[in-house]
C-alpha cells in the first residue's frame, strides 16, 4: 500500500498503513470507572472517560482496515512479584497497589479494575499486553511483536497522556518507531498535562513524534 500523508503537528506524516499498528494504552476500568485506583486517589475519572468514544471509534476504523491492534494493561501478578517495592509503596497503605478496592485488588492482573472498558474490549487475535510499567516496551514483547510484523509506525491513544502514553511514545521513538499520537483519544486526569504533554511530543521539530486527530486518521484510512 502506498503511503498516505496525515495531517499533524509538527509536520504530515507519510504513512504505509501496511507496516502501522494501533496501539491502545491502559484503557483499563481501574483509571477509568468510579472505584478504581484512579478513583481512589482522589482523580476525576470523568476527564478520562472522554477518551472512550475516540478510541472506539480509531479501534473500528482499525478493525476495518485490518492493522494490527494491540491493547496494554498495566498491572500485577497477585503475589506482587513483578511490582518493585518502590511503585507500591507509596501513599497510604489501603490505597497501594494490591490492596483491596471496589473492583478487586488495586492493579492485580485477573480483578475486575484491571479489566478493559468493555466498550474497547480486544477481540480474539489482538494481543493484549500486560505490563508491570507506564512504558509498553519495559519487561514485554511488543517490540518483538511489532519487528516481526514490519510495523514501523504507531497510532497510540490511550491514558493517560502525559504517564503511559508519554513513556511508551519515548520508550517507541528511542527504538526507531514513528509515532503518531491522537490527541483526542488520549486523556489525562490534569487537563493541563494533557494540553503540554501533546504539545511536548510535537515541539523542537517532533522530538518524541507526531500529534494528530481520530478524524485525520480515520480520513487517511478511508
Ligand atoms: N496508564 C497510566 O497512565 N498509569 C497511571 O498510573 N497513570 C496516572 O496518571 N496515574
Amino acid at each position: 500500500m502506498p503511503a498516505v500523508e496525515i495531517a499533524a503537528k509538527p509536520r504530515a506524516l507519510p504513512v504505509d498503513f501496511a507496516r502501522t499498528a494501533l496501539v491502545i494504552i491502559d484503557m483499563q476500568r481501574d483509571f477509568l470507572e468510579p472505584g478504581g485506583f484512579g478513583a481512589v486517589l482522589g482523580n476525576d475519572v470523568s476527564l478520562l472517560v472522554k477518551a472512550v468514544a475516540p478510541c472506539r471509534r480509531i479501534l473500528e476504523g482499525a478493525r476495518a482496515a485490518s492493522l494490527l491492534v494491540i491493547h496494554t494493561r498495566e498491572g500485577h501478578r497477585p503475589d506482587l512479584s513483578d511490582a518493585p517495592p518502590a511503585k507500591v509503596q507509596r501513599g497510604p497503605v489501603e490505597k497501594r497497589i494490591g490492596a483491596d478496592g471496589p473492583m478487586g485488588r488495586i492493579l492485580i492482573r485477573g480483578e475486575a479494575g484491571h479489566g478493559i472498558v468493555p466498550a474497547l474490549a480486544p477481540l480474539l487475535g489482538e494481543p493484549v499486553l500486560d505490563k508491570p510499567g507506564k512504558g509498553a516496551f519495559y519487561q514485554t514483547d511488543l517490540d518483538l511483536i511489532l519487528r516481526n510484523r514490519g510495523i514501523e509506525t504507531l497510532l497510540v491513544c490511550g491514558v493517560t497522556t502525559e504517564v503511559c502514553v508519554h513513556t511508551t511514545v519515548r520508550e517507541a521513538n528511542d527504538r526507531g518507531y514513528r509515532c503518531l499520537v491522537l490527541g483526542d483519544a488520549c486523556a489525562s486526569y490534569f487537563p493541563e498535562f494533557h494540553e503540554v504533554g501533546l504539545r511536548m511530543i510535537a515541539a523542537q521539530g517532533g522530538i518524541f513524534g507526531w500529534v494528530s486527530t481520530t478524524g485525520e486518521v480515520l480520513t487517511a484510512l478511508a
